[in-house]
Parts: C-alpha cells; structure tokens; sequence
C-alpha cells in the first residue's frame, strides 16, 4: 500500500526528517528489543507535534492502512513490531517528546508520549518533585510506551503501576480523532473513564500522544537494604514487620535468587554482593526517608534485628551513601542484561496471590529441575506486588538458541500452568503483545474475551490499530 501519492502526502504532514523508507535505515525500527520477531513496513513515519500525528492517523485511516505504534521499543512482547507483509505503517513517537509543563502545586508532570522517562524523571526532580516510575529500561522507553504497556517496575509497592500514575491523557483514535483529558483531575465521575481503557492497551486502540503523571514529594533520602533471605516468605515478612514499624514508606521489596546474583557475578566481577558469603537468597528493601533518616534507619535495624533473632533473616547490610546504595540497584537491574550476556533465557513475568508466592517458587524449581535438569532457572522480581520472574537460560555448555529453539515452548507452558494453578497472572506487567496473544486467548474467560472484542470493535470497527496483537485479528 505504499503508493507514492500516500508518501507525498506523509511528506506533506512531517516533512522529511519524518519519514524513514529506504530499506536500510529502516531496518532498526523492525526488530524487537529480545529480538524474538523482525517485520517488515511500508514505511517508518515520525511525527513531531500531536497534530501531525493525528494527520498521519486519518490519512492511514482513508486508505485502511494498518498502523503499528512504536515507542522506545523496549517492549518483552513484540508489540511494536510490525508485521512481515511489508504493508503497515509503523509510527514512531520518538520526535513527540516534548516537555508541556509541571504544575508544582497539582503535582503532575504533562508531556508529549514519545518524552523518555529518565527526561521526564529529570524534569520532575529539578522541581523537587519525584515522577516514581522506574524500570532499566528508563534511558530508553518512553511515557507512552509505559502507559501503554501499564509498566510497572520498580517502586509499585509505594506508588503503584503506571495506570495508578496516570492523571490524565491525550489519545489519537484510529481515525484521527483526539480524545484529549490532560487536565488532570484529581475526581471527574462524568461517566465512564475512557482514558483507563488506552492504558495497558498495547496501541491496539489508539495512539497516546500525550500524557499527565501525578508527582510525588522527593524522598529527602533513600535508605537501602541488602538482605540475606532463606526464601521469599522471609521477604514478605520482613516488608510486614517494615510496614508495621514504618507505614507505607518502604517503596520497593524485591527478591533475587542466589543463582541470578552469581549471574551477574560472573559477567562483571566489580560488582560486589556484600553477603557473599549468604548460602540462601537475597532481597533489596529501599524506604523512603524525610527529615531525619536517622529514625528510619534506626526503626528498621530494630525490624532485622528482631528478624535475624526469629531465624527469618540471615544478614542484612544498610548502604552508607549514595553510591553504596546505586552500587546494590545496579547489581538488581543489572540481571537482564547479564542473561541477554548468556544468550538470553526464556522469560516469564507471572504474578501470583503473595501468600502463594513461596509455594509458587519451590513448585517451579522442582518442576524445572525434573522435567529440563540442567537448565538454570534465574528467579527474581518484585515480590512485594507478588511478581516474579522466572527466567531460565540454557544449561551451561549448550547453546542458547537451540535449547530456546527446543525446549521454550515447553518450558513456558510449564510456568504459565503453574501461575494459573496458583490463581495467578501470565503477563504481571509486560504485557501481551504478539509473543502471548494465544496465551491471553487460552487464558481469558469467554466472557472477558468477548468484552475486550467488542471495546476493540467498537474503538477500531475497521481493524487498524496494532493487528495481531493484544487480540487476535477479526
Ligand atoms: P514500546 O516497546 O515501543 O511499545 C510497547 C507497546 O506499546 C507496543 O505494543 C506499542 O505498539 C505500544 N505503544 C508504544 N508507544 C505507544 C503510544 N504512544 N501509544 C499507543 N501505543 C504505544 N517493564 C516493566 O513493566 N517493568 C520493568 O521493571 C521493566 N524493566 C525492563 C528492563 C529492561 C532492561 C528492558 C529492556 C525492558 C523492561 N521492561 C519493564 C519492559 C519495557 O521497558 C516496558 O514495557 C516499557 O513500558 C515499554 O515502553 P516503550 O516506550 O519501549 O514501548
Ligand atoms: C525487571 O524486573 C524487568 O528487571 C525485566 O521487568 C525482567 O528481563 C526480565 O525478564
Ligand atoms: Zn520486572
């Protein structure tokens, strides 16, 4: 569908430095982060104003043109590849990335979908203020994407997904309409919410061109704990006794595994575990601090303290500053890339009721070690929000791909039942996209399913937004 008058006319409303369609310059946008699919597009449209980016819609809607939304492409599941008939438009938010304004006394931050986080982040903390999404991705993905996906990450015990974020949006339908609520009310009850049903969407309604976060006060200091844990109730007692002691400061509880630590161990040997001697697991606790860190600091020594006395705690080390503190995030974050370093892992993103957590955890090692013996199974993840993610890599020695060409499909079918039989989630907080679009369908009550089918018939009766993914194609 790439007949040269639809180019001019994409030329008309972006000018050239918006369009990217020679073959090779291409090539980047059609891949996804795992790599795991490569498509194929008529061609790449960038648009740099929300009104450019309606233009684009309505064109592509004339002439039943397909559109994939694109934004930082960080995505798990595909959902912003195209796909191989060459025929869709991919657009691409990133020169949408305007900063519009923050409003100190409201708290909320209001910029264009294609703005990075880590900028939105930055923008938020020269105001003194703190925009608390934060994933490792964050250099890369963009607000829109984030809404778009319902990210989570990092800080969703204290401030909850990228849905509980979001005060307001701006969204392009399918035939180029804008839907535009950024002003950011705190109470609107004026019928249904319609902004919650682009959030999470996948793009497979619409396109969020932009967005109105709510901000938070700065933590005057952030206070970090390493944990030595004998296993993931350890953790989620430990977070009670903090909450009891603290309130809802403690803003992230997460688990990591022995194994993904010597994971990252090994691919980079300055990073030091400071319970390296621990036998068991491990947790990373962060509280934020206001005024006097000392009395947090001295209520939640007083929480381990009494933990490691109730044998529910094997050690803990608090961070002496700043840089103590990144140098633990880091050796948290850093576990993606170190199994991308080892040819990439099987990825699982399951949340399951937190009293099950633990029984989730020991049934889906002794399941994997039965049934796939020497893989190796690197479990971390936020387990304060009950999510975990059971990732396994290759057994030493044997090549990545082939034991992912082999054995992926088994393996994921194994921790996606084990999730269900635990009355949990397949997609905690990447999403959908196109890599468990079959998944969703053979999870998903009828009723549900036909729910969603008929939102996306309504909003998108033609088909156009993000075919093949989210839901399968009408
Ligand atoms: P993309 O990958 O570009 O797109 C994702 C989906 O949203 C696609 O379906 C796309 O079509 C759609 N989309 C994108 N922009 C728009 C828009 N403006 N309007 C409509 N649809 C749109 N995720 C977490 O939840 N928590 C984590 O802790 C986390 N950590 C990560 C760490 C690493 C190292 C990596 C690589 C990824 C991580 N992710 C995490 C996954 C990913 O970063 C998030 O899903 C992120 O929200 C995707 O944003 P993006 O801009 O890259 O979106
Ligand atoms: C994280 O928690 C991200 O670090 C990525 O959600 C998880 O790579 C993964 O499987
Ligand atoms: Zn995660």
């Amino acid at each position: 569908m790439k007949s040269p008058e639809f180019i001019r006319r994409l030329h008309e409303i972006v000018g050239e430095a918006g369009i990217v369609d020679d073959a090779d310059r291409m090539r980047e946008y059609l891949v996804d982060e795992r790599e795991l699919f490569h498509g194929s597009a008529a061609v790449v449209v960038k648009p740099s104003t929300n009104v450019e980016l309606s233009q684009v819609m309505r064109i592509c809607f004339d002439a039943k043109i397909e559109m994939v939304p694109q934004g930082g492409n960080t995505g798990y599941c595909g959902g912003a590849t195209p796909d191989s008939s060459g025929s869709q438009v991919l657009i691409n938010l990133s020169r949408l990335n305007r900063m519009r304004a923050i409003d100190a006394r409201a708290m909320t931050l209001t910029a264009d979908a294609g703005l990075v986080l880590a900028d939105a982040q930055a923008h938020a903390a020269e105001q003194g203020l703190l925009l608390p999404l934060a994933m490792g991705s964050q250099a890369s993905c963009q607000l829109g994407g984030n809404l778009s996906t319902n990210a989570g990450g990092l800080a969703v015990l204290r401030y909850g997904t990228a849905r509980e974020l979001t005060a307001g949006l701006e969204v392009v339908l399918p035939n180029g309409d804008m839907l535009s609520d950024l002003a950011g009310l705190r109470k609107d009850n004026t019928g249904y919410d319609l902004k919650q049903l682009f959030i999470g969407a996948e793009g497979s309604l619409g396109i969020i061109s932009g967005v109105c976060l709510r901000l938070f006060p700065r933590p005057h200091s952030n206070l970090c704990a390493w944990l030595g844990l004998r296993h993931i109730d350890d953790a989620l007692d430990l977070l009670n006794a903090a909450r009891a002691a603290l309130g809802d400061r403690i803003t992230s509880m997460e688990f990591i595994a022995h194994d993904a630590i010597d994971l990252v161990s090994a691919n980079n040997p300055e990073s030091k575990n400071p319970l390296a001697g621990h036998e068991g697991d491990f947790g990373l606790m962060e509280i934020a601090c206001f005024g006097d860190g000392q009395e947090v600091a001295a209520a939640i020594e007083a929480v381990f303290e009494s933990a490691i006395a109730r044998g529910n705690l094997g050690d803990a080390v608090i961070a002496q500053n700043e840089s103590q503190r990144l140098a633990l995030w880091r050796m948290r974050e850093s576990i993606p890339a170190a199994e991308r370093l080892a040819g990439g892992s099987v990825k699982h993103d399951i949340s399951v009721p937190m009293g099950e957590l633990c029984a989730f955890a020991e049934r889906c090692r002794s399941s994997l070690a039965k049934n796939f013996p020497d893989a190796r199974l690197i479990l971390y993840g936020h387990v304060g929000d009950g999510n975990l993610h059971c990732n396994v890599l290759a057994p030493n020695g044997q090549s990545a791909e082939d034991f992912r060409a082999e054995h992926a499909s088994a393996i994921s079918t194994l921790v996606h039942e084990l999730a269900r039989d635990f009355a949990g989630s397949v997609s905690a907080e990447h999403g959908i996209g196109q890599l468990k679009r079959d998944l969703l369908a053979a999870t998903t009550s009828p009723v549900a399913m036909g729910l969603m089918l008929a939102v996306k018939n309504a909003i998108d009766p033609h088909g156009l937004m993000n075919p093949g993914k989210v839901l399968s194609p009408h």
